[in-house]
């Protein structure tokens, strides 16, 4: 990926400045210790077949820490060394490698742009880093996750031991997820502003999505609008969208995207934009031909309610979870109101009958990854929100459309409302307020 030169203090491409990625790195290796080493590599570059590699995405543990794009490439914290203690190993520049896959930061750009204190070539890491890490107590990474990487690393302890005099190996291998998701679980203002902006995107390509959709097209064609939009205005797309007409929708990770749309279904999109690898995630549900038949539109408002029930929970100091039980409650009450279950809403929720038209859960973090990370639980209990995290809030209401207990008309009706959410001070800030989803709202836009 071609690189310009930074302005001081800010890297390339990237709207979030050198001085925040230190930072990070500054609070790993304080929670780390003194006596560590952290270790955290690129995402390797895929093939999928011959010479022909899938859409490279940098792994997103090493984006928070770097900004470095790069395949090829590990990063190394050394609390307290003398000679610098971060170290960047990555490719060196080559122009006939150059010539053929565009230009590389290389070693000696890579210190300056992304301030770094060194950096060496990738090649020479085997040589270099085992005497980086010598003396040290504990080493912090990923491991049981790429094998190639696993297989570097015992290398290096191997190699470690050979050097002169034999050289003190580490004595404990930490996982390194813990403490770092952690950290990416907080939001800064500049991510923020990234999730804002990747937000607006998405919604502006629902709202396309909306226009376009009418009753004969593919699924693929919307997919192809959506994609447009965010392409047009240089995100990607956070993940395939899901594009689901009619009973599809009842399919929750439905990928097909090929089926005609019909007069009178609904259409289910969930989709979401990537900028500089900042995620959104929205599902919206509307009517193919423009106006909710009566039980759509039943089912449609006890989803809303819940939804606005749900969101509202998202406030410092309410358990992660809490969400979660709302939107249950709004669903197993509007159930039993419209009879698709028995009995009261309370029992429903107890027995989880309601499960069998709300599977999913209500939501997850949201951030460099679309599920990101962090732990949703802590010491058995449910997180409590803290200002700067963000979760998604998509209750669905899914009617199989073979389910035998309930009238036909309710059948094939799958129904889901998602935007994102970030935890505020004051209470839910929505991210994803561009896209209309009460109902009416959706019909006149439809109709517009
Ligand atoms: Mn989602």
């Amino acid at each position: 990926m071609p690189q310009r030169a930074a302005a001081p203090g800010q890297h390339p491409a990237l709207n979030i400045a050198a001085e925040e990625f230190a930072r990070r790195r500054r609070q790993l290796m304080r929670m780390a210790g003194e006596d560590a080493a952290l270790l955290v590599a690129a995402a390797p570059e895929r093939m999928r077949n011959a010479d022909a590699a899938w859409p490279y995405r940098q792994d997103s543990d090493f984006h928070y820490l770097t900004g470095f794009p790069e395949p090829d490439a590990v990063l190394a914290l050394l609390p307290g060394r003398r000679h610098g203690e971060v170290v960047l190993f990555c490719r060196e520049r080559d122009a006939e490698r150059e010539r053929w896959h565009g230009e590389s930061v290389g070693t000696e750009r890579a210190v300056g742009d992304y301030g770094l204190d060194d950096a060496f070539p990738i090649e020479d890491i085997d040589d270099i880093l085992p005497g980086m890490i010598e003396g040290r107590a504990r080493v912090y990474c990923h491991f049981g996750r790429e094998p190639a990487f696993d297989a570097q690393l015992m290398g290096w302890m191997r190699r470690l031991r050979q050097l002169r005099g034999g050289g003190v190996v580490p004595k404990e291998f930490v996982a390194l997820g813990h403490m770092l998701h952690d950290l990416r679980l907080y939001k800064s203002r500049a991510e923020l502003k990234l999730m804002r902006e990747a937000a607006a995107i998405a919604a502006e390509a629902h709202h396309a999505a909306m226009r376009l959709a009418r009753a004969g097209l593919r699924e693929y064609e919307v997919e192809a609008e959506l994609l447009r939009v965010m392409r047009g205005r240089g995100a990607q797309a956070a993940f395939p969208p899901i594009v689901a007409g009619g009973a599809n929708a009842c399919v929750l990770h439905y990928q097909a995207n090929r089926a005609p749309l019909r007069e009178g279904e609904l259409l289910l999109i969930d989709a979401g934009a990537e900028v500089d690898c900042y995620a959104s995630d929205i599902s919206r549900t509307f009517p193919v031909g423009g106006c909710y038949s009566r039980e759509q539109r039943a089912l449609y408002d006890v989803v809303l309610t819940a939804q606005l029930a749900a969101i509202d929970e998202v406030r410092p100091g309410r358990p992660f979870n809490a969400a979660h039980e709302a939107a249950v409650r709004v669903i197993a009450e509007g159930l039993c109101v419209l009879g698709l279950i028995e009995g009261g809403a309370e029992a429903a929720v107890r027995e989880g009958r309601y499960q069998r038209f709300f599977p999913a859960k209500t939501g997850h973090w949201l951030g460099l990854d679309v599920h990101d990370v962090g732990d949703y639980r802590v010491d058995g209990q449910s997180r409590l929100l803290e200002p700067g995290m963000v979760v998604t809030v998509e209750p669905g209401i899914y009617v199989p459309p073979d389910e035998a207990s309930v009238p036909a008309r309710w059948r094939g009706i799958g129904i889901r409302i998602e935007d994102d959410v970030a935890v505020g001070r004051e209470g839910p800030e929505v991210l994803t307020v561009g896209v209309p989803k009460g109902a009416e709202e959706i019909e006149a836009l439809l109709a517009g």
